[in-house]
């Protein structure tokens, strides 16, 4: 096979304008070539839905282990010890995700579901109770706060490191910009806060923290892996789910035709998160290397290189999706990669659907109408793809 150049770009899709709207961004990166060469940051990078998902499930020839941020591992020092999840390849990938999978499982979720759509219905009545609010603090923020530390099983006292904490560690995935510059300086407090939460004597007896803990008891995983997989609950669990239901309170908001549907059958709520997922792609992008050298669409990226793959642009490639950049409950959105695909796929993607389910069912149930009371603001970050504010307006008959 013969091996093409790819064709070269001078864009930074870490810079704040592209951050701010990425989706032109992402629209020069598909129409460039299957591969494009990142000449800025010397990566390679995929935006197309057929080249992304080949990517994600070719674990063989791209790895994780190396980092799955711009930092390679074979090389640089990882700001914290890596993930044993997230930066792990088979086969030592395979005994905490097979734990964590347990841990928060469909079946293991079961036991939360009536308490967390109670949860919702409290907190959705008590914000509704003004007609206007901004919905990021007042549900996409303080719901997943409410239920997931509890489930997890932290004690109540520095609750508020979550977000930052989670922020920060999205960002370090990107180049070293402003934006990680900004969050440097709480590392050192913020990791500290957060490993102390992993130890076992500092999770209540009942959580997905305790059962972590427990299946090193079984032997599924050592005692020297249970904090670290405790710590993945902690960064991976909070900040995503809270800008995930952010991006589907504002699809509805931008959106109210979909809203009279969702209304119309409540039972379109689960179909409707995964369509927000699709359609904002709350994490962006994730890197992975090459393992000797990789041949994509022609294109041989030699071993060690970066690879850049951009979910957020694969969920909207038009010659996979029929009007992308619609938010519609009637399409399929079942094959999106907003939660990767392949042996890393979202291990807590069923945690997020229930959180999502419990709010959109409370407040369907209650707002006939929900709509922007003001310009909404984004919250920028290296990887992920969210609002700092979205003032709505809700409407009740
Ligand atoms: C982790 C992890 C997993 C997924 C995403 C993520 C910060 C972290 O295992 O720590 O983002």
């Amino acid at each position: 096979m013969t091996t093409t150049l790819p064709p070269a770009l001078d864009i930074d899709p870490f810079a704040a304008d592209v951050l701010r709207d990425p989706l032109p961004m992402q629209h020069d990166l598909r129409e460039a070539g299957p591969v494009v060469h990142l000449s800025r940051y010397d990566v390679y990078a995929l935006a197309r839905y057929e080249q992304v998902h080949a990517a994600l499930t070719d674990w063989q020839s791209l790895q994780s282990a190396a980092g799955v941020g711009m930092a390679n591992f074979r090389f640089e020092e990882p700001w914290r010890p890596p993930s044993l999840l997230l930066e792990a390849d088979p086969p030592l990938h395979d005994a905490p995700r097979a734990v964590l999978g347990k841990v928060l499982g469909p079946r293991a979720l079961r036991r939360l579901r009536d308490a967390w759509f109670a949860d919702a219905e409290e907190l959705v009545d008590q914000v509704l109770a003004e007609p206007s609010f901004d919905a990021v603090p007042a549900l996409a923020q303080a719901f997943p706060l409410r239920v997931f530390p509890d489930a997890v099983g932290l004690p109540q006292e520095g609750r508020e490191n979550l977000l930052p904490y989670g922020d920060h560690a999205f960002n370090a995935f990107g180049p070293h910009n402003e934006l990680v510059a900004k969050g440097a300086p709480r590392v050192p407090e913020l990791s500290g806060w957060v490993a102390a939460q992993c130890a076992r004597d500092n999770l209540s007896e009942d959580g997905f923290g305790a059962q972590i803990w427990a299946a090193a008891d079984r032997g599924d995983i050592t005692h020297d892996q249970a904090p670290l997989i405790v710590r993945s609950l902690l960064t991976a669990g909070v900040d995503t789910t809270v800008h995930a239901l952010g991006a589907v309170l504002y699809a509805f908001a931008a959106n109210p035709a979909q809203w009279e549907r969702l209304r119309a059958d409540p039972s379109l709520a689960r179909v409707a998160f995964d369509e927000a997922v699709r359609w904002e792609s709350p994490v962006q992008t994730f890197f992975r290397t090459a393992v000797g050298d990789v041949d994509i669409a022609g294109t041989t990226v030699p071993d060690g290189r970066k690879i850049l793959m951009f979910l957020g642009a694969a969920n909207r490639d038009p010659r996979r999706w029929t009007d992308p950049d619609a938010f519609d409950l009637t399409r399929d959105p079942s094959a999106h990669v907003g939660f990767g695909m392949g042996i890393h796929q979202c291990v807590g993607q069923h945690v997020a659907r229930l959180e999502a389910e419990a709010v959109l069912t409370a407040l369907a149930a209650r707002a006939d109408r929900i709509e922007l009371a003001a310009t909404p603001e984004r919250h920028l970050n290296n990887t992920l793809r969210a609002w700092s504010s979205i003032p709505l307006h809700v409407h009740r008959d």
